[in-house]
């Protein structure tokens, strides 16, 4: 067995070299299991096509590669989400991730980085994230990296070609429709050559992959092995969710969903957290504000500013002792 060379599932973010990118990671609720409780992120639903038919996904939805299908986010312009992210940040400061993640492919939308300039200039501090099936990511790399993107999900759900072909009905790839494995040939390409440039830029990267038995379930270590190779952090492995040309497939079971996490585990992190959320959730990951009522969202709101003022209340104190 190979050794696992870019994740330690026992340190985490310890393990990440720039301090400041360490501080991200520890406050990022998706990349490390410790912070889910304390920290948030909003997700803005600013990125509606999609350059790609996977075939679990119905196209009303959400991209169900990071989020809950069935659902439909109500899309914004930048400026909306610039004024959606004003009023949440002040509102809950816990939130800590910024990141668009839909409905559609952000790298397919340029209001996604016309969003995230318009962030960057207001919350410089704030972790702006992002997730992507990775078809134009070799491209956009050098704005990602100019608008500041710092943690970054890929869906990868095969290496191999002929398994691909079974999950991505076709692409649209410069104005031009592929299909079959020359379109997967085209994907995968840019997927792993996008993944090992961004990690070699000093992006955190999380691997999305929808587990589809019968499909890939025998592929997953391979996939494991291959995203180690390339510095990816840590690994989501993602129950199929049964709806478009999947609709009369099998979704694995939890036992298969957790073999597969531990014979991953070696390779890679894994991420056993998810709630595979909307588009335009925000919030703790357990406790999705944009689907609670005002009354309750209010309590919150009250909660934690009680709670901001004890701790500024126990630094104060703190400061006078010493
Ligand atoms: Fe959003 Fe994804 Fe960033 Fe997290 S979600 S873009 S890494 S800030 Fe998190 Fe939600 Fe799971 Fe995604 S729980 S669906 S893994
Ligand atoms: Fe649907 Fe997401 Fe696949 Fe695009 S990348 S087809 S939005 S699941």
């Amino acid at each position: 067995m190979s050794e696992n060379k870019n994740s330690n599932p026992a340190t985490g973010p310890d393990i990440i070299a720039d301090e400041e990118l360490r501080r991200k990671i520890s406050e990022h609720p998706c990349y490390d299991k410790r912070a889910q409780h304390k920290y948030g992120r909003i997700h803005l639903a600013v990125a509606p096509k999609c350059n790609i038919q996977c075939n679990f996904c119905v196209r009303e939805f959400d991209c169900v590669n990071e989020s809950r299908p069935g659902v439909t986010s109500k899309v914004l312009t930048p400026q909306e989400a610039l004024e959606k992210t004003e009023q949440v940040l002040q509102e809950y400061p816990f939130i800590k991730v910024v990141a668009i993640a839909g409905p559609g492919d952000p790298l397919a939308n340029d209001e996604t980085f016309e969003t995230f300039e318009l962030i960057r200039k207001k919350f410089p501090e704030i972790t702006l994230c992002m997730s992507t099936n990775g078809l134009r990511l070799p491209e956009k790399l050098p704005e990602m990296l100019k608008v500041g993107v710092s943690t970054l999900t890929v869906t990868v759900n095969a290496i191999d070609p002929e398994i691909q072909a079974q999950i991505v009905d076709h692409i649209v790839y410069h104005g031009k429709v592929y299909k079959g494995v020359e379109a997967a040939k085209i994907q995968i390409r840019n997927q792993l050559e996008g993944i090992k440039a961004a990690a070699e830029a000093g992006i955190v990267i999380k691997i999305n992959t929808v587990l589809i038995p019968g499909i890939n379930d025998k592929h997953l270590l391979e996939i494991a092995k291959k995203i180690n190779e390339l510095g990816v952090y840590i690994m989501n492995i993602m129950p199929l969710i049964t709806q478009g040309a999947f609709a009369n497939r099998r979704a694995p079971t939890a036992e298969e969903r957790k073999a597969a996490q531990a014979a991953c585990e070696p390779y890679v992190m894994q991420m056993r957290h998810c709630r595979q959320c909307r588009s335009d959730a925000y919030g703790l990951l357990s406790q999705d504000l944009s689907q609670m009522s005002e009354k309750r969202r209010k309590l919150i709101k009250l909660q934690t500013k009680k709670q901001m003022e004890e701790s500024l209340k126990e630094k104060a104190e703190k400061e006078k002792v010493e």
